[in-house]
């Protein structure tokens, strides 16, 4: 991965903290739309941009909640201050499960440099993504050194969730087995350090081996490029926490931060070209995809079956998926106005979709630095959100305007 370059006044001394009790007050009336991130940063002070964001993900019960403690710990030992944000969306009352976390990570949770705010799925206002992204906003500017935010693996919205951090843990328990292929939709895609979690129970060893070879069989990764590693951590006697530090030490040197301040979350601009584009793209309007949603490094197309898009055996071609797939993949791509140049890209088909059902497909932007960009696309039957498809794809990011840019801008 290239380098970002980082946003803000990395070197300068830590500002004080906003007053917890104003910072609550602010989330809070952010998570009720009652005012924006930028206004609320604006009567607190300070500016985003100098925190390093953490990510974590992982099943429900892969240990988490514990890692996050853990983090806690050491993350204090070296004098940081840090928030967490837990996105719980199998809790939609804010009931146990958020109330566990808080529990775990609670011996820590009333250091006076720790900051834990739960975050039910509620997902209004522009949905869950969005809001965290402003909850996110708002705690680097107040002056935090790290923010993590811990969210449940629960496909797509996650993965939005967690374009927010610099840095991407993805946590799985040893044991894997069959469930491997519950980490292969997708998830790798958005690990930048892979954790073996709970790492002092039998069967650590073959996990990191398991995840280690599918890195492998994946890795596309261009020259420099930021190799993820594979580690594993017990939050139980600390095992591999110091590796684990070193890793998002590494990959934030490496990768930058504040990667989220360079998107803008107000997509209405970027919505608006999405639709010239795909007006200009004959492929698209002869098979009949239309753009449901689209905004900086995110889009959403839509496609009903028809007959003449079934192949031999009466379901639809594999072909027309992939158009599908590529059409969201080519939009979100395009979406931040410059150029750019497909790589590669990778589908696995999982369900097929018949005559008369209508097919989703959403791309997403996973990473982006100055010369590649990475996006994961997910298809879906409307409806009953089946997942039919996963998508992959890596493009080069060029220099040359989309638009008003002459003969060009036709990719
Ligand atoms: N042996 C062991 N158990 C762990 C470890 N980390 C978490 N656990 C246990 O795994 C369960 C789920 O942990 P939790 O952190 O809530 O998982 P989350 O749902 O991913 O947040 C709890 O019972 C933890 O005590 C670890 O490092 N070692
Ligand atoms: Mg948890």
């Amino acid at each position: 991965m290239q380098n970002a370059p980082p946003v803000g006044d990395t070197a300068a001394a830590s500002p004080p903290l906003a007053d917890r009790r104003v910072l609550a007050r602010a989330i809070s009336r952010l998570e009720r739309g009652e005012a924006q991130a930028d206004q609320l940063i604006g009567q607190l002070g300070g500016k985003p941009g100098r925190a390093h964001i953490v990510g974590i993900t992982g099943a429900p019960g892969a240990g988490k909640s514990t890692l996050v403690h853990a983090l806690l710990g050491a993350l204090l030992e070296l004098g940081q201050r840090i928030a967490v944000v837990a996105v719980d969306p199998s809790s939609p009352l804010t009931g146990g499960a958020v109330l566990g976390d808080r529990v775990r990570m609670g011996e820590h949770g009333s250091h006076p440099d720790v900051f834990i705010r739960s975050v039910a799925s509620r997902g209004h206002l522009g949905g869950l993504s969005a809001q965290t992204r402003g909850i996110v906003d708002l705690l680097d500017a107040a002056g935090f050194d790290t923010v993590i935010v811990e969210t449940v693996g629960a496909g797509q919205s996650e993965v939005e969730i967690l374009q927010v951090a610099d840095s991407r843990i993805v946590a799985c328990p040893p044991g894997l087995g069959d469930h491997i292929q519950s980490i292969k939709a997708g998830i790798l895609e958005i690990a930048d350090v892979l954790v073996v979690s709970k790492a002092d129970l039998p069967g650590a060893d073959p996990t990191a081996r398991d995840l280690r070879d599918m890195l492998h069989l994946r890795a596309a990764g261009a020259p420099g490029a930021w190799q993820v590693p594979v580690l594993g951590v017990s939050a139980v006697d600390g095992k591999g926490l110091p590796e684990l530090l070193a890793a998002l030490d590494g990959h934030r040197s490496a990768c930058g931060r504040g990667r989220r301040l360079q998107t803008d979350p107000q997509a209405g601009p970027a919505a608006a070209l999405l639709s010239r584009l795909l007006a200009r793209d004959p492929l698209a309007k002869n098979l009949g995809i239309t753009l449901r949603d689209g905004g900086a490094g995110h889009a959403t197309v839509a496609l009903t079956i028809r007959a003449d898009h079934l192949n031999f055996n009466g379901t639809c071609h594999g072909g027309v998926t992939f158009a599908l797939a590529d059409t969201a993949f080519g939009l979100a791509s395009n979406s931040h106005g410059v150029i750019a140049a497909g790589i590669d890209a990778h589908i696995t088909y999982q369900q097929a979709a018949r005559a008369g059902e209508t097919v989703l497909a959403r791309a997403v932007e996973v990473s982006r630095s100055r010369k590649l960009a990475v996006y994961r696309v997910d298809l879906t039957r409307d409806g009953d959100g089946a997942v039919l498809c996963s998508f992959t794809g890596t493009v080069y990011v060029t220099s040359r305007p989309l638009e008003g840019g002459g003969e060009n801008a036709s990719d």
